[in-house]
């Protein structure tokens, strides 16, 4: 009798991205609204400064700039004001379109998703819905993480570990795809491999260097993976 033909699966890998300066572009709507907070306190910075932003939650964020201004606010002054730089921001994305994707995006998660290699978000941002939506993105993920789900700013690894546990994936067979510092520091943080976005003489630590998602192919992410 013949032998039934043994189909051997191959083990769950995951590639978890960042939102902001990954798969589209919402800084510059961030440091509009974080400039008219600033300069609405009589202060102003420069973009320099926002660099130091990318990638850090709303909260701290506030800390930060109010600290850049020299402006002492009491907690309850400080939520009034995150509120208030936030409602500004949202009527910013609530016009965003996918035109507003960075290069490569659509189809480096249209390849990932037909290879069956799973997708989480793990961004720091509490509106990436909405901009997943506009964006229309949704669609491709299996898990995302987000400012609600957890707490922990970057370079806490909590956003990754969480999205690894959630899509059931071991930390070693993740990969992130991050444009801050503090992002690269999380994922290694969490021990998993990371492209960065951007030059490894801003961002220190990654494993691979892109300027885009158009950079990298799925084969590639494999290999690093493994490696
Ligand atoms: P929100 P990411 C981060 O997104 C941004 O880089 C950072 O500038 C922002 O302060 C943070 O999200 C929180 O965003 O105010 O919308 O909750 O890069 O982690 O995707
Ligand atoms: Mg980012």
């Amino acid at each position: 009798m013949q032998e039934p033909i043994k189909h051997q699966s191959s083990p769950a890998v995951a590639c978890i991205f960042d939102l902001d300066g990954v798969l589209v572009d919402t800084a510059v709507y961030h440091f509009q609204a974080w400039k008219k907070l600033a300069n609405s306190l009589g202060f102003d910075f420069t973009e320099a400064q926002n660099e130091n932003l990318k990638g850090v939650n709303r909260m701290r964020s506030l800390d930060m700039i109010l600290n850049w201004g020299g402006v002492d606010k009491s907690a309850a002054e400080k939520e009034t004001l995150a509120a208030t730089k936030n409602e500004w921001y949202v009527a910013m994305i609530n016009k965003m379109t996918a035109a507003e994707l960075l290069p490569g995006t659509v189809q480096l998660l249209a390849d990932l998703k037909k290879e069956g290699v799973k997708i989480a978000l793990g961004s720091a941002s509490k509106n990436s819905a909405v901009i997943l939506e506009r964006t229309q993105l949704t669609h491709f993920f299996d898990a995302i993480v987000d400012g609600n789900v957890v707490s922990a700013s970057k370079p806490d690894p909590e956003v990754f570990t969480t999205a690894a546990a959630m899509l059931g994936v071991p930390v070693a067979s993740c990969i992130v795809f991050e444009d801050a510092q503090v992002g690269v520091e999380a994922a290694i943080a969490g021990k998993m491999k990371v492209v960065a976005v951007g030059t490894a003489a801003n961002l220190k630590g990654a494993n691979r260097y892109v300027k885009d998602l158009s950079e990298i192919t799925v084969q590639e992410i494999m290999t690093l993976i493994k490696g």
